[in-house]
């Protein structure tokens, strides 16, 4: 795909040549006996950045999100989310098969669930109901276009989460876009939950990984599960490097991709063939909704052949994501495409 402008996803991204180098003079160890120094820098690092106590290195956004139910939950629990959140849609049911709890959805405007809503949720005690023992949450929302949770709800739901004795999960692949988009803290997110989840892999540029953070209790708690899933790694200082130098220099570098997507969907919603909610492009994401009588199929296709790559998203849409490896010459190409073929 090297010849396209990608913006299926911000998972496409390559490391760059200084991010290579820090990969080829890590110094690595065994991790399963908690032995390399790559990743203990990394995981103090990112539970630093984060106010928390510990931090564990993972292959996988799913395997954090997962290992995070699991270490929550007992069988036969039930868990809320958002009927669009990436734990309900995109991760194979694993909440039922790896820790057999079931998930009880909200649907969401904007990718905002709120307090009351919630409440509503929260089964009644009763030695036949689940137990309601668990809040996720997705921010940046992925379904919405990278949407922005509001941090005032948040609060209100973290109240309604004590006074219930529930604990608080945030899905936070992308919690780094909110942070640079809405100058509000890695730490004053963090505040407000038991356990978040952030990927390094996404618009921080790294090949692979993702930490879960939480209390020292937690962590240690995760690490079994980590190991039960599969996820025990050896001499993996080789990506915590990466991950290493994609928090020291990939951060700030997002407001950027926020940039890239607020030019494509600016230049893009006089286009009669898609309705763009220019509200919701809050930072790297578009999401086009097909509005005339060409197919998602069809869209993508005669993209492709112009050499711009989208993916399908849900309700006649799609989707593009900026990131590190599109210039904004190459979204003035991509707007140059859409304008050619498109209404
Ligand atoms: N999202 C991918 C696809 O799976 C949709 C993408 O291209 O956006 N949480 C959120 C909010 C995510 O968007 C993703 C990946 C994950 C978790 C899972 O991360 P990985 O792919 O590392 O397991």
């Amino acid at each position: 795909m090297n010849n396209y402008i990608d913006l299926r996803s911000d998972t496409v991204t390559k490391p760059s040549p200084e991010m290579r180098n820090a990969i080829f003079e890590a110094e690595v160890g065994d991790d399963v006996y908690g032995e390399d120094p790559t990743v203990n820098l990394l995981q103090k690092k990112v539970s630093e950045m984060f106010g928390k106590e510990a931090a564990l290195f993972v292959p996988s956004g799913v395997m954090g999100n997962q290992v995070c139910i699991k270490t929550h939950t007992n069988p036969g629990d039930e868990i809320i989310a958002d009927v669009d959140a990436h734990i309900f849609v995109y991760e194979n049911a694993a909440p039922a098969v790896l820790s057999g709890v079931s998930i009880k959805t909200i649907q969401n405007q904007n990718g905002v669930i709120t307090a009351e809503q919630i409440k509503a949720a929260i089964r009644p005690k009763a030695y036949y109901l689940p137990v309601t023992r668990l809040i996720c949450l997705e921010n940046t929302h992925g379904r919405s276009g990278g949407t922005i949770f509001p941090i005032d709800e948040i609060r209100k739901i973290y109240n309604l989460a004590k006074e219930e004795n529930i604990k608080m999960h945030l899905d936070g692949a992308r919690l780094w876009n909110a942070a640079v988009a809405s100058d509000i803290s890695l730490k004053e997110y963090a505040k407000y939950f038991d356990s978040i989840l952030v990927c390094l892999s996404k618009g921080l540029g790294a090949p692979i990984g993702s930490l879960i953070v939480g209390d020292s209790e937690f962590i240690e708690r995760a690490r079994v599960y980590r190991k039960m899933f599969g996820g025990g790694m050896r001499q993996v200082g080789i990506l915590a490097a990466a991950g290493i130098y994609a928090v020291e220099n990939n951060i700030q570098r997002l407001a950027e991709d926020h940039l890239k997507a607020k030019r494509l969907a600016e230049e893009l919603q006089s286009l009669k063939t898609f309705y763009i909610n220019l509200q919701n492009v809050q930072t790297n994401m578009v999401i086009f909704k097909i509005v005339s009588e060409i197919s998602q199929q069809e869209v993508l296709e005669k993209l492709k052949a112009n050499g711009v790559l989208l993916t399908p998203e849900h309700h006649n849409s799609i989707r593009a994501v900026t990131h590190l490896d599109v210039t904004f010459d190459d979204i003035d190409k991509a707007i140059s495409v859409f304008k050619r073929i498109f209404k």
